[in-house]
């Protein structure tokens, strides 16, 4: 078997650079080469049943070892709770990031600093064992992706995260306390001055209760804009605030740019306001929330929402500063736009006024003109106001045009020659369209079921082209069978031309992948170590437990129990024995001495539930009860040298 595969790969390999040498040789007409490569391009291709599109779609993904990828692809996890890294057009996986759910080869969860930034989002003495990780946002400076942090939501339990750049690591995860779930997050405004996070199932603000036959008085939405401190790299709860929403759902929302600076878009679905109850006889939710023909994009002025919140004019529920409906509409920060039938997906284009709304019922994109939304609400042109008072503009006035893309549109994305790519989920179909004429120019299959799309910086001011990824749902034939829980599938395409090309499948075999951000890999700049040693990867400051030379390097018995301060470095760890005795509280700082980036060690302790990622100057802290008596061995849980299996060592706990 092994052998066989080995054979296709050096014989695919051989058929990519023959045909690479049959392409030169065309161009350098009268070369002998090209004659050869072709009649054994011709021969492989039959072999393994390849079509001339199939080979130029290899041609254009195939990266060698050693090549590197242009463009970055940051997917969420869905409920695996992680960010999975992909390089594009390889398509080759290159890390998954652990979020919301612990992972045990990064110590995510199982070191103290880990583990603290999942408690600090939990409910507290509840620690959270997963997430349901949706939108992922780079963070911006002028509106383009600026390749520091991107964010993340996690939708079930309404958290959001911040992941550093640097070392591709989260740092922190909040939760408000205000709502209960998130669908619309991370929506980044265009100097990252705040994350934007929009509840989606309606609850009392705070988390109070009330009974649903008070769903229309006492239930509510909101729009959280949290401060980002781009210094500390960290959300900022305190110099955050809210805007209250009527209890519709609240889906997707996204930040204006250029003309629409300063203001954000967040549509809805369910302003029939329905809340199931089939055990009561009522309509299920989905039919319930599917009655009426339009729903609504909530429009906010967020710079003048930020002046109300200076100005004191709002209430503190659950610490956090927000304005109420009432004070919304007084102001004149928040009014609704009518939109077709369930919309999803909310797009500002880079033009900045320009804005893209599917309905999943309805089979057009709609396109808003901000400029004539903003003259709507400052001349105060109202078709009327919901049940909270809020106004409604006309519809008609409101957009520039629709186009009809095909069934159930979702989300659109953009490139650099002003074209638009939607993807239509009831046709398995990425729709591409001119943003200028409201004219749909090609349509292509895709397999199955999109989902989100993601081409290079397709949401930002300055979109790349080129490539689009397709996020697919449920691949349910297009790779061998691993049982009924299908892998997602990941389509790229290209879309340099006319026409756009299915490029390659990829199955993502973790979690369900919601949507994606593509970046410029220039964008990136990572660091190789934590440097000098001795450094907290959290915090990103020296550690005060750090042992910064292995002549440091002790144990100490405390009045809170036995610290041991290690050392690691190849290949030994010090100290090497380490006696306690049953019921001790044990704390290990264990500290990396290398400065060399691939020098990474673990540590984990058999049948204790210890595991720590080491990586070249970084300090772990974790603390446990060594409740058990007996012999313990300890070792590195990395490959790092030749005697790696010697770098280990015993935890002697001695019985009372
Ligand atoms: S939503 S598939 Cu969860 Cu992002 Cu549109
Ligand atoms: Cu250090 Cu293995």
């Amino acid at each position: 078997m092994k052998r066989l595969r080995l054979l296709r790969r050096a014989a695919f390999m051989f058929l990519v650079l023959a045909v690479g040498l049959a392409a030169l040789a065309s161009c350098n007409k009268g070369g002998k080469a090209g004659v050869t490569g072709s009649a054994d391009i011709k021969a492989l291709m039959v072999a393994r049943g390849l079509t001339e599109d199939d080979v130029t779609a290899a041609l254009k993904t195939y990266t060698p070892t050693g090549k590197k990828d242009e463009f970055y692809l940051f997917a969420s996890g869905g409920h695996g709770g992680n960010m999975i890294v992909i390089g594009v057009p390889s398509m080759r996986i290159l890390k998954y990031i652990a979020v919301f759910t612990p992972e045990p080869w990064q110590g995510y969860g199982f070191d103290q600093e880990t583990r603290d930034i999942i408690d600090a989002g939990s409910p507290p003495g509840h620690p959270l064992g997963w997430g349901d990780m949706h939108h992922p946002a780079f963070s911006e400076t002028n509106a383009d992706y600026d390749g520091q942090f991107i964010f993340a939501n996690d939708k079930a339990n309404a958290r959001l995260a911040v992941i550093d750049l640097r070392d591709f690591a989260c740092k922190q995860i909040v939760q408000s306390g205000l709502i209960q779930n998130d669908h619309g997050g991370t929506f980044v405004t265009p100097n990252t001055e705040y994350v934007i996070e929009t509840s989606q199932m309606a609850a009392p603000l705070g988390g109070t209760y009330a009974p649903l036959s008070e769903y229309n008085e006492k239930y509510r939405g909101a729009q959280i804009y949290w401060k980002f401190d781009r210094v500390k790299g960290r959300l900022i709860k305190e110099e955050s605030w809210a805007i209250e929403l009527p209890p519709y759902m609240q889906d997707l929302a996204d930040a204006g740019k250029g003309a629409s600076d300063g203001w954000s878009f967040c549509n809805s679905v369910n302003t029939e306001r329905a809340i199931g109850d089939l055990q009561g006889g009522k309509p299920a939710l989905e039919s319930g929330a599917s009655q009426n023909d339009m729903d609504f994009m909530h429009v906010i002025n967020w710079r003048k929402a930020e002046q109300v919140v200076a100005a004191g004019k709002t209430k503190t529920i659950a610490g956090l500063r927000v304005i109420s409906i009432e004070t919304a509409v007084a102001e004149g920060i928040l009014a609704l736009v009518p939109e077709p039938k369930s919309p999803h997906g909310v797009d500002i284009a880079p033009n900045g006024t320009d804005i893209v709304v599917s309905g999943k019922l309805d089979t057009h994109a709609t396109v808003y003109d901000f400029n004539k939304i903003k003259s709507l609400m400052e001349s105060k042109t109202y078709a009327g106001t919901d049940p909270y008072g809020i106004p409604i503009l006309p519809f008609r006035d409101a957009i520039r045009g629709q186009v009809e893309l095909g069934l159930g549109p979702l989300h659109t994305q953009f490139d650099d020659k002003g074209f638009c790519y939607t993807s239509i989920f009831l046709e398995s179909k990425v729709a591409k369209w001119s943003l200028a004429d409201l004219t749909l120019l090609d349509k292509t299959s895709v397999h199955y079921n999109i989902g989100h799309l993601s081409a290079a910086e397709g949401d930002a001011l300055h979109p790349k082209g080129q490539y689009l990824i397709a996020m697919n749902k449920w691949a349910i034939d297009r790779f061998n069978g691993v049982g009924p829980l299908l892998p997602q599938n990941f389509q790229l395409l290209d879309i340099s031309g006319d026409k756009m090309k299915v490029l390659y499948d990829m199955p993502l075999p973790l979690g369900e992948p919601h949507y994606a951000q593509m970046i410029s890999a220039d964008k990136i700049k990572t660091i190789e170590m934590y440097s000098p040693v001795g450094m907290n990867p959290v915090t990103m400051q020296p550690d005060p437990n750090a042992t910064t030379t292995e002549e440091k390097a002790r144990i100490e018995r405390k009045a809170d129990g036995v610290h041991v301060y290690m050392t690691l470095v190849r290949s030994h760890l010090n100290p090497d024995i380490i006696e306690v005795k049953k019921g001790d509280r044990v704390h290990i700082h264990a500290t990396s001495l290398e400065q060399a980036l691939d020098a990474t060690h673990g540590f984990c302790i058999d049948m204790y539930n210890v595991n720590l990622s080491i990586e070249p100057g970084k300090v772990c802290n974790v603390s446990f009860t060594a409740d058990r008596a007996g012999v313990f061995p300890y070792y590195c849980t990395e490959f790092c040298s030749a005697l790696h299996l010697e770098m280990a060592g015993y935890l002697l706990v001695k019985p009372d």
